[in-house]
């Protein structure tokens, strides 16, 4: 089997970019990795020319291509099954595949008036009601799945799920949101994987400012 590649944005904005790669990295699935720099102002021609969505994470595999990070995940699950993207009892699956959906496609709140930023000083916004809900039903999603499975990751081990929750845990931190104890815990157990690591030292060396994710 050829090798695949992941072809990512910059690692200290681009927050869907860091699904896929961190279950990969942290579940042992071998890639190689293209990172493309963005160029909002030229219209990130070099996304486009390997994207036709014009977004970042794609994942190449041989004649195949596959963009969404949701999709590329249910992709590795298919062809990996021996890495165990998912949960492997069904009813936890289905939840894992409830909760990443639910990520993928809601929290707006969250993604708009926090965008994902490695490097940038903790430091609080103005209260807003639609944030605090964002992050009041991300914690509950996560105090109730941590209740069950006893964590240190959502689902004990760590799953797509995990990796679906992963910049948020960065979004929370860059942002100083604070969850509740068990949340934190699960912060905690992220920002301590060897992958979230590797991702987190390469994006404070990143030289690129994209002005729009400066809040
Ligand atoms: N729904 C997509 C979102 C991908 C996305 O928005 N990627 C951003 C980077 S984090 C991007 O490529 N932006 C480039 C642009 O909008 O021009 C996914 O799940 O992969």
């Amino acid at each position: 089997m050829s090798e695949m590649t992941l072809v990512i944005g910059n690692k200290n904005y681009s927050s869907w970019s860091l699904r896929p790669w961190i279950a990969m990295k942290t579940l042992g699935i071998d890639f190689r990795e293209t990172l493309i720099p963005f160029d909002f102002e030229s219209g990130n021609p070099a996304i486009k020319a390997v994207s036709a969505s014009g977004k970042v994470p794609m994942l190449i595999d041989g004649d195949v291509k596959i963009w969404e990070s949701l999709a590329i995940l249910e992709y590795l699950a298919e062809r990996c099954p021996e890495h165990h993207v998912w949960p492997a009892d069904a009813a936890s699956r289905a939840e894992a595949r409830s909760v990443s959906s639910e990520m993928a496609t809601g929290f707006f709140a969250l993604r708009g008036q926090c965008p994902f930023n490695l490097h940038r000083k903790p430091s609080l916004l103005p209260a807003d009601a639609a944030l605090a809900a964002d992050v009041a039903r991300i914690d509950a999603i996560w105090s109730s799945l941590l209740e069950k499975s006893g964590g240190p990751l959502l689902f004990g081990t760590f799953s797509a799920a995990d990796a679906m929750f992963a910049p948020v845990v960065g979004r929370f931190r860059s942002y100083g949101l604070t969850p509740s104890a068990t949340a934190a815990r699960y912060m905690e157990a992220i920002t301590v994987l060897p992958a979230w690591k590797e991702w987190e030292t390469a994006a404070l060396a990143e030289i690129w400012l994209v002005a729009a994710s400066e809040i």
